[in-house]
């Protein structure tokens, strides 16, 4: 199975993660196989609040990054909660146009009430997927700080997803959150009330970008402003991996 996944067979990728969910006992000896040697991968959190228009940002990042010729994996995390209760279709709808590329791999992740188990499948999601050879890992997320942390610590740039006319959450984001996000996006910039959002949160955070992302409006800004923080942090040899 190790072999198979470290070939990039996006059966065994499953079967894998599925084990892995389930802290099966071959599937933590499969990880330990796979740990060594495996590829670096770009892991890109995208989180924010339901509605945001993460999904959609995320199938225009796949899109963006399958147009550079890079193999894609997209771990969808649903939190179960009543709210989002339509999250995993949608996200399945949304993300559609991917599902017959054979270099685009997408997972919903359930967690079902647990925070914890939540991270670490996660966690091992993601190893596995770096082992067989997805370059960019793009982790979605719902909500920004408190129990999203541990997620939040998974990836190497973290974009906050906003839109306009939803005042106490941009609050909610100074507060608190200056530490865990790299950058900020604006998305529904087509709706009335983007420009006083975006004019809020820039003075607050250093990248601040307006995404429409239904059309894909300032995606490549959000692309070159994600590779700009990977260079960075690259630069500075940041502890995380
Ligand atoms: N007007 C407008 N609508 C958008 C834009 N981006 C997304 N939407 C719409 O907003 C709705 C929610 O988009 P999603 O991408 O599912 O949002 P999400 O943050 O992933 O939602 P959850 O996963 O349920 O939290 C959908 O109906 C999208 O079509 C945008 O830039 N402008
Ligand atoms: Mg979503």
């Amino acid at each position: 199975m190790a072999d198979r996944v470290k070939a990039g067979d996006v059966r065994a990728v499953s079967r894998v993660i599925t084990l892995l969910e389930r802290q099966n006992p071959d599937g933590i000896a499969i990880l330990r196989l796979l740990d060594s040697g495996s590829h670096r991968a770009a892991v890109i959190g995208i989180t924010g609040y339901p509605g945001a228009g993460k999904s959609t940002v995320v199938a225009q990042l796949v899109a963006a990054y399958r147009s550079l010729g890079m193999k894609v994996g997209v771990l969808a995390v649903d939190i179960s909660s009543p709210v989002t209760g339509g999250a995993l279709l949608g996200d399945r709808i949304r993300m559609q146009e991917h599902t017959l590329d054979r270099e685009v791999y997408i997972r919903s992740m359930a967690t079902r009430g647990h925070q914890g188990g939540l991270a670490r499948a996660t966690s091992d999601a993601r190893l596995v997927l770096e082992a067989a050879g997805y370059e960019v890992i793009l982790i979605e997320t719902i909500g920004v700080g408190q129990n999203e942390v541990d997620v939040v610590d998974l990836a190497h740039t973290v974009v906050a997803v906003v839109a306009p006319g939803l005042g106490d959450e941009v609050q909610a984001m100074k507060a608190g959150l200056l530490e865990l996000v790299h950058i900020v996006v604006v998305n529904k910039g087509d709706l009335a009330g983007a420009d006083t959002t975006l004019r809020d949160l820039r003075d607050w955070y250093p990248t601040v970008l307006r995404t429409v992302a239904t059309t894909g409006k300032g995606i490549p800004g959000l692309v070159a402003a994600i590779a700009a923080h990977q260079r960075l942090r690259d630069l500075h040899g940041s502890s995380l991996v």
